[in-house]
């Protein structure tokens, strides 16, 4: 699948080309001009299908989204991919990136979200592409975990709450090392919170617009969830991989927090999320065992509900054995020195994906309706 061919154009190397980023930011740079490379890992079904809209036959001469098969835990692969491109720019986006998860799969997690990091910044020193090839490691406000001051800023001290945090803590810092023992152009943006229509279905504001559509369809019944009293700072992934470039195209390699500076809980999301489909809830209970209940229902979105349902409960294996409680950032640098100021607001954000999954659901209770077998996979 490489490409041989030189056009001089600036190549950029995606991994995690296939997840939520990876395809905001494949679209970006396509649009920018630029070659850009994706490793994607085989499945044994199809995987691509966040950046199919972009895919080009491998057949055409000039295509400019090239895909190569690949794993950050695979160091040999990882070192042929990039002698093959000798990108100008990597993003290593790539991640076991849910949180939950992390706590299953500690050694995995670790394995991909430090030690991937570290065998990427191996490769481009090894392959002497250090005065080239610029490094963006996708860090996170899981760094902060149990919060140390608010609001987070680049300065914050980090206290990290999950195997997830502790493994992007090392490619924190891994980052920072080569930076400094090295000369590399290497950088952390450490993001907060980013979602959008195409967010994995299992992260918190998915599953929420998901389910509340598909209850408000009759496809569900109930939305099982765990900590409604976390808070977060949720801005738009569009937003942020503009600001992932951005990062790169600087004097001088820096770290910056990207955040929107606004919170607000899970509860309040559910109710936005619920609200867009028409729906008013109140809810009752303690946070262990509470419930939302529909107080009132307008319009015609959510045929199959009525008042007094109840649509979510709180499930008590949906909690972490650690829990991040509360995430604010302080983008105040990355407005100042890059001019970067988020466009579309979390509560924008929330009604564009509702919107998303309310057709989804619409089409799988129409197939239902014929006849047809429609599978809700709801561990979530
Ligand atoms: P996603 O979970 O949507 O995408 C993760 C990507 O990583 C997928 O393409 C996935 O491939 C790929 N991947 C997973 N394991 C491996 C592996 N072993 N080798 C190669 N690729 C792998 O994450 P997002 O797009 O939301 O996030 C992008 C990055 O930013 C991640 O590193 C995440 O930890 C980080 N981040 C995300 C934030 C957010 O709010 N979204 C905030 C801060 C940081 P596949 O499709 O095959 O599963
Ligand atoms: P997070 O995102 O852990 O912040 O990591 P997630 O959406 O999974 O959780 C946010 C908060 O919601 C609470 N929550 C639930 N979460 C999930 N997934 N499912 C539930 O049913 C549920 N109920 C309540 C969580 O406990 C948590 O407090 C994301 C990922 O994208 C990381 O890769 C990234 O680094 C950080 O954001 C910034």
């Amino acid at each position: 699948m490489g490409n041989k061919k030189d056009r001089g154009l600036k190549k950029a190397l995606i991994t995690g080309i296939t997840g939520q980023d990876g395809s905001y930011l494949a679209e970006f740079l396509l649009e920018k001009g630029y070659e850009v490379h994706g490793i994607k890992r085989r499945a044994s079904l199809f995987n691509t299908e966040r950046i199919d809209h972009l895919y080009q036959d491998p057949h055409e001469e000039d295509k400019r989204l090239i895909l190569h098969y690949g794993d950050l835990t695979d160091a040999s692969n990882l070192i042929r991919v990039v002698q093959e491109v000798q990108p100008d720019e990597i993003y290593n986006l790539g991640a076991q990136s849910h949180v939950a998860v992390s706590f299953e799969s500690p050694e995995y997690t670790a394995d991909v979200d430090a030690l991937g990091s570290l065998r990427l910044l191996e490769a481009i020193r090894l392959l002497g592409l250090q005065d080239k090839t610029r490094f963006y490691q996708a860090s996170t406000s899981e760094l902060y975990g149990l919060v140390q001051e608010t609001p987070q800023t680049e300065n914050t001290p980090f206290y990290p709450r999950s195997p997830y945090g502790v493994a992007k803590l090392y490619a924190y810092w891994i980052t920072v090392n080569y930076r400094e023992s090295y000369g590399m152009y290497a950088c952390n943006g450490i993001l907060f919170n980013h979602e959008s229509p195409r967010r994995g279905e299992t992260f918190v504001t998915r599953k929420i617009t998901r389910g509340l559509a598909n209850i408000a369809q009759g496809l569900e019944d109930c939305l099982y969830m765990g900590n409604l009293n976390a808070l977060r700072d949720w801005g738009h992934a569009k937003d942020y991989v503009r600001m992932q470039w951005l990062m790169l195209q600087q004097e001088a390699a820096e770290d910056y927090v990207i955040a929107t500076g606004q919170q607000y809980s899970i509860r309040e999301f559910i109710r936005w999320a619920a609200a867009d489909l028409g729906l008013a809830l109140e809810f009752e209970g303690d946070g262990v065992s509470e419930v939302a209940r529909v107080t009132a229902v307008e319009g015609e979105m959510a045929p199959a509900v009525s008042v007094g349902d109840v649509v979510v409960r709180v499930d008590p294996r949906y909690f972490r054995p650690a829990e991040v409680e509360t995430l604010l950032g302080d983008p105040a640098k990355a407005k100042t020195q890059l001019g970067w100021e988020p466009e579309i607001t979390a509560r924008a954000m929330c009604a564009e994906m509702v919107a998303e999954d309310l057709k989804a659901a619409e089409r799988n209770a129409l197939l239902r309706a014929h006849g047809h077998d429609v599978a809700m996979p709801q561990d979530l």
